[in-house]
């Protein structure tokens, strides 16, 4: 029974905390999601805070400590609206899953992922009016909500580099699809970081660090690095991995569903690609053969910098059990690897294999 305004057909991977992301055919099709088909994560539980005592702290290497109700915020600073695409570390982690089992991580599916309007302001200006010190080098964003999961507990928190923070793209955004954003998606205000991972778009965020190392938060130290295959997260001493921050570039399809019987013939088929950092998806390629042969799908425009881009394809299926594969190019001319074996790793994160999902024609 999915809860927090989701639709009824949403995956809950887990009740408290929340962590539930739509159906395949929820996400099909549509360049911006309804907010009641957008994946949620938690790491704690959803903090409560009274909006009208809260305010944002920005501190640490800056000229002027600043501390901001909601309504200086939006008095003082450029309203912003922006079309930013979420995808967390974990999307996909079930195709990794059934490489070698990944205990204590959900097993998220293909859409722990989706793409909103927010609306806030800059957190280059917030910083701008702070005067962030030459010596900062991080800007870290600390929450309340404290997560069991981490060791020691410890509240929600992360860092983006400097040179990120005030690029003029991140947000500290308090409506999401011109709504006001819900408790379960960072009420009263989120950083969103477009083209990182979702795990650096820090919901119900109450300050804001310039500061010269990234953030100790457990989240930003410890979880979401790319380990090697080889490693067992808890080993002391291991190898730090890869400390995760822009997203790779990856595809899904959406439609036809995985497992689908469908007639022989022409079949529709449908997804999203991303592609983080300062890159864009340049072409997509589908593959009703496991990859012998491909067709170019037709790509969405690029409306925005930071969205997904939606593509659609039609081949032709022949009776019996196959496989649909599907691959993105960014324009850098890199594409996924085909197997999940290549790049399995200890905490399941990133699975840029290519988009893969089986058919029975009749
Ligand atoms: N304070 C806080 N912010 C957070 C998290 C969290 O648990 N606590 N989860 C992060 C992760 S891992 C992701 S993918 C995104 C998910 O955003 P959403 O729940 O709005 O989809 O929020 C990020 N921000
Ligand atoms: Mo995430």
């Amino acid at each position: 029974m999915p809860m927090h305004g989701k639709r009824d057909d949403t995956v809950v991977h887990e009740r408290e905390p929340f962590n539930a992301e739509p159906s395949p055919a929820a996400l099909d099709g549509q360049r911006v999601t309804p907010t009641d088909s957008f994946f949620s994560r938690n790491h704690g539980p959803i903090p409560e805070i009274d909006p009208r005592s809260w305010h944002l702290r920005v501190d640490g290497a800056v000229d002027r400590t600043l501390e901001l109700s909601l309504d200086e915020l939006r008095r003082s600073f450029a309203a912003r609206n922006e079309t930013v695409t979420l995808q967390c570390a974990g999307n996909r982690r079930d195709g990794l899953i059934q490489v070698r089992d990944i205990p204590a991580e959900h097993p998220w599916g293909r859409c722990a992922i989706g793409t909103a309007r927010w609306t806030g302001v800059l957190l280059a200006d917030v910083l701008d009016a702070a005067g962030v010190q030459p010596e900062a080098r991080h800007i870290a964003f600390a929450a309340p909500d404290v997560s069991q999961i981490a060791h020691p507990p410890q509240p929600y928190g992360g860092s983006v580099p400097v040179s990120k923070a005030t690029a003029g793209e991140v947000l500290l955004a308090w409506e999401m699809n011109e709504e006001p954003l819900s408790p379960v998606h960072g009420a009263p205000l989120r950083a969103v970081v477009p083209g990182y991972i979702g795990a650096r778009s820090v919901k119900w965020l109450e300050r804001v660090t310039a500061q010269r190392e990234p953030s100790a938060n457990y989240f930003q130290a410890v979880a979401y690095h790319l380990l090697p295959a080889t490693v067992e997260p808890s080993q002391t001493g291991a190898p730090e991995g890869i400390p995760l921050g822009p997203v790779s570039l990856s595809c899904e399809i959406l439609r036809p569903g995985d497992g689908e019987v469908v007639r022989a013939g022409r079949t529709a088929v449908s997804g999203y690609a991303h592609v983080g950092a300062d890159r864009t998806v340049a072409r997509v390629d589908v593959s009703a053969d496991s990859g012998r042969t491909w067709h170019q799908a037709d790509l969405s425009e690029q409306h925005h910098p930071w969205t997904w881009r939606l593509w659609q394809a039609t081949v032709v299926v022949a009776p019996g059990p196959l496989h649909i594969v599907a691959r993105a190019w960014d324009d850098t001319g890199s594409t996924q690897p085909e197997s999940t074996e290549q790049i399995w790793n200890p905490k399941g994160y990133m699975n840029n294999s290519w988009a893969r999902v089986r058919l029975s024609v009749t």
